[in-house]
């Protein structure tokens, strides 16, 4: 059990689904955001804080045992606002928790690391990145700052190649990458309770009867995930339609983000 867990980006759709399970791991959470948040429980707090703030986030992690890191932008945007939430603000985070004693990072990486793989391709842990955005390259930079930070200050982490956490799988792509919060928090817990975890990649999916990676290097943690998207594949299947197997958004694990543009070039 956590004394005291720092949650980033918990105003956004995962930290919100989150939250309520949050003490089964942790007696305390803090809440942080650049957004406000509101409806703060007894065994919560909350600290506004920019994740660009340097300062601001060393004043965060002081005193914190544990963090998940879910904050940043989370979607193709501008390089500056990628720069800032998970360039700067990855650096800050790390930076700030080689000072404060080194408490474990859960860090909220994604599949679009790899978004530029085939869907008949199958990953392990040791793909070389194919990011299919600059947000993907974003996370591929906070996997490998996690790395770094592990090799060189012992900073443990697990980075998570989330697939699609959202209440259910809204198409087809999906029936693959589809992640239930309740396993997230699950791996979560097992990565905090590991004798040692290092730094560690893993695909963070559900029991989906489709999958596309391999968690083979991260077995130790004994996660099983308990859900699977498959009570909604009829219904996913027959509101979407055939797909077009020569569309890139079908052909590449990272669906609509490889048909995505360059942001500099949207006006
Ligand atoms: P979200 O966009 O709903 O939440 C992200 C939160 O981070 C927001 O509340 C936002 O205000 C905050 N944030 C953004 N920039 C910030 C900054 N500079 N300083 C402080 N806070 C900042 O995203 P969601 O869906 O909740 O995802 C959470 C994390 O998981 C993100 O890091 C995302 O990249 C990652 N992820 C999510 C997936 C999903 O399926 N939901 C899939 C793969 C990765
Ligand atoms: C992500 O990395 C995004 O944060 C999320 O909004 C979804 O697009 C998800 O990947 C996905 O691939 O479904």
């Amino acid at each position: 059990m956590l004394r005291k867990l720092l949650l980033t980006g918990a105003a956004g759709g995962v930290g919100k689904a989150l939250r309520p399970l949050l003490p089964r791991i942790a007696q305390t959470v803090l809440l942080s955001d650049v957004n406000d948040i509101q409806d703060v429980a007894a065994h919560e707090s909350f600290r506004r804080c920019d994740l660009g703030n340097g300062h601001a986030v060393d004043e965060l992690v002081n005193g914190v045992d544990g963090i998940i890191h879910l904050g940043g932008v989370s979607v193709e945007k501008p390089f500056d606002l990628i720069l800032n939430g998970n360039i700067v603000g990855v650096y800050n985070l790390f930076e700030a928790a080689r000072h404060h004693g080194r408490p474990r990072i859960i860090f909220a990486s994604s599949n679009h690391v790899v978004g530029y793989y085939r869907r008949d391709q199958h990953l392990d842990s040791t793909a070389v990145p194919r990011p299919d955005s600059l947000y993907g390259v974003s996370k591929a930079f906070g996997e490998n700052m996690a790395s770094f930070y592990f090799d060189k200050f012992g900073q443990e982490c697990l980075s998570v190649r989330i697939g699609s956490c959202f209440p259910k799988p809204v198409n087809p792509r999906m029936l693959a990458t589809w992640l239930h919060v309740e396993d997230l928090l699950d791996l979560c817990a097992r990565a905090f309770e590991a004798p040692r975890l290092g730094h560690t990649i893993i695909y963070g999916a559900s029991d989906n009867d489709e999958t596309w990676w391999d968690n083979r290097h991260a077995a130790f943690l004994g996660w099983r995930p308990k859900h699977s998207s498959a009570q909604w594949r009829a219904e996913v299947l027959a509101e979407a339609g055939p797909e077009d197997p020569s569309n890139p958004a079908v052909i590449y694990q990272g669906g609509a983000f490889v048909m995505i543009g360059h942001p500099a070039d949207e006006n």
